[in-house]
């Protein structure tokens, strides 16, 4: 069955076809099974403005992820173009190592710490989430051995969190794809349950079940010996796994536990800091007070790389203060164009309220419209927080029965999202979107309209093979 096209389209600008050919001659994209790929073609992305972008097809596609969950201001934005040209001929690059420094990442870190929780007084910059989640690894245990406790090594995890993909990244990561290639992870890495009541509730309410699984911590912390652990470290909303929102209990009892032992608590910001949940970082609004955020994506709306780690004084003050030379650090450090293009963007999220507008306006807003869609007869669960939402895909709604993960129902659904020009994004059965903050009421609408639409071709499609 060929769904209807309805998407606005304008005539093709590029040939696709010779475009795909060449991208499966040279490039390895990753996470890609590239056999698959070039039997199918690339959809090649040609233009954004707003929160639309454009295939090379001409087909106009509502970003409902923002790229990859980062372009929060929009695509299009001249201002951020303007200060990469403007830094690029001042002083494209200059290193922050041998005691050098560059006015861009000395005016961001300032920024930063203004916008960051009040025990917040240093960063330190990296080029990708992943080194700042690397970046982590090494803080954390450089603190525990300048502290003289150099057997505290052990940093905790979860299963299906999503920390990056180097060594460090993908050990902390909980996917099971990422650890069975490559012998991860790495010693000193362990997982304790996701919090995710859907499919650990059993049904207990949710606030208990929140501090269930938030104990699973303290029970691993026991059997580990606490004098042996140094740190957890969690996203506030699991992103990648499939915007898994934990129960309003889980964190502040995270926090507790963390404080009982003495552990360090690592909040990986990458998707919900700057704004994403409708708070500048998601620890404000889970109500916790990490001792390390780490950032990326939303810092420079991903118009250019840049992560790095919030550092707060008890770490701060160890490393500075006690540690001397921390040998750490890479060449993009503190790079001069990305730092004042992340400024940019943040002077951008402050004119426009942005972070006020998704905690007051829009975020509100999704939640009423998205968990609408829970009526819909393919709809197990659909909830969001900020701008963030996700959705399950099931068989039987009354008792709850779910697809067998082998037929891949998100990603039929997924098909149906692209060609209605709408991107949501597929984990497992689990549809998500994290469209850019700037997204207005109008838009939500159109978008849950896009939503709606699939879904109900979705139930066709899934109905003509009999699987429902
Ligand atoms: N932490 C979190 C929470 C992330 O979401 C990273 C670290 C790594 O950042 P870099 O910049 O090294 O990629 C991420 C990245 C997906 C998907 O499938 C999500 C990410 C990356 C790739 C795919 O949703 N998040």
């Amino acid at each position: 069955m060929k769904p209807m096209e309805t998407a606005a389209r304008t005539a093709p600008i590029y040939d696709t076809a010779a475009l795909q050919r060449e991208d499966s001659l040279h490039y390895l994209h990753p996470f890609t099974d590239h056999k698959a790929l070039a039997a199918q073609g690339a959809r090649i992305i040609v233009r954004g403005e707003g929160i639309y972008v454009w295939d090379s097809e001409g087909l106009r596609i509502l970003d409902g992820m923002s790229g990859l969950w980062c372009v929060n201001v929009g695509y299009g934005r001249k201002e951020l173009a303007d200060a990469a040209y403007r830094q690029m001929m001042e002083l494209p690059f200059y290193n922050s190592f041998f005691n050098t420094a560059n006015v861009p990442a000395i005016k961001l870190a300032s920024a930063l710490v203004k916008v960051a929780p009040p025990h917040f007084e240093h960063v330190f910059y990296t080029g990708s989430g992943s080194e700042g989640n690397d970046t982590v690894v090494r803080m954390v245990r450089r603190y525990w051995d300048i502290e003289g406790q150099p057997q505290r090594k052990i940093i905790i995890s979860r299963h299906n969190a999503y920390h990056g993909s180097t060594v460090a990244g993908a050990s902390l990561s909980g996917m099971k794809g990422m650890h069975a290639q490559g012998d991860l992870p790495i010693p000193n890495i362990v997982h304790i349950e996701q919090p995710y009541h859907f499919e650990n509730g059993h049904g207990l309410p949710i606030d208990e079940y929140g501090i269930v699984a938030a104990r699973r911590l303290e029970e691993r912390i026991l059997e580990l010996g606490p004098e042996r652990v140094a740190a957890f470290i969690g996203e506030p909303v699991q992103g990648a796994g499939g915007v898994i929102i934990p129960p309003p209990t889980y964190w502040p009892e995270i926090q507790r536990i963390c404080d009982r032992y003495g552990v360090l608590l690592a909040s990986d910001e990458v998707i919900c800091g700057f704004g994403r949940l409708g708070h500048w970082f998601g620890a404000q609004y889970m109500g916790i007070r990490p001792d390390l955020i780490t950032f990326a994506k939303g810092v420079s709306s991903g118009y250019i790389p840049l992560g790095g780690v919030l550092v707060g004084d008890r770490v701060a003050r160890t490393l500075i203060d006690k540690g001397g030379e921390f040998h750490h650090g890479f060449t993009y450090s503190g790079h001069p164009v990305a730092c004042a293009v992340a400024l940019e963007n943040l002077a951008i999220i402050e004119r426009e309220h942005l972070v006020d507008k998704v905690r007051e306006d829009t975020g509100p807003y999704l939640k009423q419209q998205f968990e609408a869609l829970a009526d819909h007869p393919l709809v197990g669960l659909a909830e969001s927080c900020g701008l963030v939402a996700g959705l399950v895909l099931v068989k039987n709604k009354r008792p709850v029965e779910t697809f067998a993960e082998e037929l891949a129902v998100g990603m039929i659904c997924r098909g149906y999202m692209f060609r209605n020009g709408v991107i949501m994004r597929a984990v497992g059965d689990r549809m998500i979107i994290a469209p850019p903050l700037v997204i207005s009421r109008a838009q939500i609408d159109e978008m849950i309209g896009l939503i709606r639409r699939c879904l109900d071709q979705t139930r066709q499609d899934l109905k003509s093979r009999g699987w429902i």
